[in-house]
């Protein structure tokens, strides 16, 4: 079961086989309109927004989901953390904002290329549905 995760993880697939529209998105097959890139992850803005601002972080090595991270992933993880704060920053959501992961069914997970979610720029509740 690991060793297929991490397949998939490796060629950029879902449970399916199929890559993510994710990986189409990094590609540029598939526009989004993106905020910042490096050689470790893309942010762009989410295509059915919850909030004023939302926006996704991504890792460009996809990795399916959180709870399939391990300790090699400590780096990039915190690393798309720092970016989600500064791009929140920029996008002046000075008041604030929440970050989101959604792992698996439970979790309402409907993309299995890891993501972190920032929405802002509205009174959010608590807690989320
Ligand atoms: P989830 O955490 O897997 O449920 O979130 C997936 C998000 O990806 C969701 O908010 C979608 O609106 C968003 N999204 C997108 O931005 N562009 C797309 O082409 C697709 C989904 I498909």
């Amino acid at each position: 079961e690991v060793d297929k995760a991490h397949r998939a993880s490796a060629a950029g697939e879902d449970a399916g086989g199929q890559p993510t529209i994710f990986s189409k998105i990094i590609a540029r097959s598939v526009p989004a309109t993106i905020l910042y890139e490096d050689d470790k992850c893309l942010v762009f803005r989410d295509v059915a927004p919850q909030a004023p601002v939302h926006f996704l972080v991504i890792p460009k090595r996809p990795i399916p989901r959180i709870s399939h991270v391990g300790p090699q992933d400590t780096e990039l993880l915190g690393h798309l953390l720092v970016v989600a704060a500064r791009t929140a920053q920029a996008e002046g959501l000075a008041d604030g904002y929440r970050l989101v992961i959604n792992d698996g069914k439970h979790g309402a997970q409907s993309v299995y290329h890891l993501h972190i979610h920032v929405l802002g720029g509205r009174q959010l509740g608590w807690p989320p549905g």
